[in-house]
């Protein structure tokens, strides 16, 4: 069996992380490397690796997953505007193979990302 990662390391409480949410179905914690004054993560519980191994089966927990994205960009007050972001493959920046939503918010976002 390959090995664990990180995020599905601190769903099963093996590494601690700053929690925002945390219900059924996912989990939200800040990011241990922010990149804006507020940057939070947003994973599933399930193990999907990106954002290419989703399947039709996936469908109701993304959506809930995006109703939670957009509860918490209420409770951190992000009411200015935030971005959230998925790096998918290497080309795309993706360091974790566990599918997450960085929300980034609290700060001015350029356009186009690097
Ligand atoms: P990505 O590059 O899209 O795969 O983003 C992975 C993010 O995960 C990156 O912004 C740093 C964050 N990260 C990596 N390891 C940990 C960890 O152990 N704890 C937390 N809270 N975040 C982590």
């Amino acid at each position: 069996m390959s090995e664990k990662t990180i995020f599905k390391r601190i769903i099963d409480g093996e590494i601690p992380a700053n929690v925002e949410h945390d219900d059924e179905h996912c989990l939200a914690f800040h990011d241990v490397s922010p990149q804006a004054p507020t940057h939070v993560l947003v994973i599933p519980k399930k193990e999907i690796a990106s954002v290419d191994a989703i399947s039709q089966a996936d469908a109701a927990l993304l959506g809930h997953m995006w109703v939670v994205i957009g509860k918490i960009a209420s409770e951190l007050r992000l009411g200015d505007g935030y971005r959230v972001v998925v790096n998918c493959g290497k080309d795309g920046g993706q360091t974790v193979d566990h599918l997450h939503f960085h929300i980034l918010g609290g700060r001015s976002l350029s356009w186009p990302p690097g």
